[in-house]
């Protein structure tokens, strides 16, 4: 990666990946894309372009102009918010993902995607997750997540072109908020903790999802774009996962930082089934194999930082 065009760059993970990749990169070769100008380091740290991912044309004239060689891709709309509006979510992640993958061809960039757990449905094994298995979820994010991790690798087969993915669990940051996730709990129970000592989980006792540090998954992003392409077996998408746990073990965590912390329940019907039909925890054995993943955050070392982070900031 020389010169990187990220869109939906003030997400969750884009406003920490742009920041970071500048750093690596040098701000003048990060572009970041947004439908929206935010004020603060994405938009006024180096260049910025307004971009809605769905004009293709738009989406390849400013990729071109840049010199890009690289996409990474994270505009897109979460698992609990597309179900609102499903046709909508539709329209953004896959036809949005269509028009940037379409560009990369046009221009020969290297592009990545983030899938997700979402990717997985009910009829998946849900402990040790393979990374090859049986993908039919039931969530409009996850149909969307399945069939771009497919069209990445025919892209890859048909085309050429350099496609990659990581199969993110629920990401924990200080930087910005998730929107409309169902692993959100996990982010929303540390500023809760912060501010109110206390936290409403709409996540029921008992279900466990995967998770990973924000820091772990800007690391994975870039060292899975620099891996040397002749180690990869796979390519669309890989597991990827620092922990697993399920909302009492999160608060046992903060417990050991903040002693009073008290959690109690009001359990959401949507986001209870969503995360009833994703794994528990994921088998991560090709992104190690093939491309080195080694995430340094556990539990404890997360929250630990989290909570100094959000101390400071709140
Ligand atoms: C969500 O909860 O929708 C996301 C995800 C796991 O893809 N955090």
């Amino acid at each position: 990666m020389k010169r990187i065009m990220v869109t939906g760059a003030n997400g969750q993970i884009g406003v920490e990946l742009v920041v970071h990749l500048r750093k690596l990169y040098g701000a003048e070769n990060v572009l970041a894309t947004a439908r929206r100008l935010v004020p603060g380091p994405v938009g006024e740290g180096g260049p910025f372009q307004l971009l809605d991912v769905r004009d293709g044309a738009a989406f390849s004239g400013i990729l071109g102009s840049f010199r890009a060689d690289t996409v990474i891709h994270l505009a897109g709309i979460l698992s609990a918010k597309g179900e609102s509006d499903p046709v909508s979510s539709w329209d953004i992640n896959v036809n949005g993902t269509c028009a940037a993958l379409e560009a990369a061809r046009a221009h020969g960039a290297a592009f990545f995607l983030p899938s997700s757990i979402a990717a997985f449905g009910p009829s998946t094994p849900a402990r040790n997750t393979p990374q090859d298995t049986i993908q039919r979820p039931t969530t409009i994010y996850g149909v969307a997540k399945v069939s771009l991790e497919l069209l990445c690798d025919y892209y890859h087969k048909r085309f050429g072109l350099d496609t990659r993915g990581l199969r993110f669990p629920g990401l924990i940051s200080y930087e910005a908020l998730p929107g409309g996730g169902t692993t959100d709990y996990a982010v929303h129970i540390y500023y809760d903790a912060v501010k109110k000592g206390s936290y409403t989980s709409f996540i029921a006792p008992g279900t466990c999802m995967d998770m990973m540090y924000m820091p772990d998954a800007l690391d994975a992003v870039v060292q899975l774009m620099e891996a040397d392409p002749a180690r990869l077996v796979h390519r669309n998408a890989f597991n990827v996962s620092a922990m697993s746990f399920e909302p009492e073990q999160i608060a046992a965590s903060i417990r050991k930082v903040m002693p009073g912390f008290a959690m109690d329940y009001d359990v959401d019907p949507l986001r209870q089934s969503i995360a009833e039909s994703w794994p528990d925890s994921l088998d991560c054995s090709a992104a190690r194999e093939e491309w080195g993943f080694a995430p340094k955050y556990d539990l404890d070392r997360m929250t630990e930082d989290m909570l100094s982070r959000l101390k400071n900031k709140i």
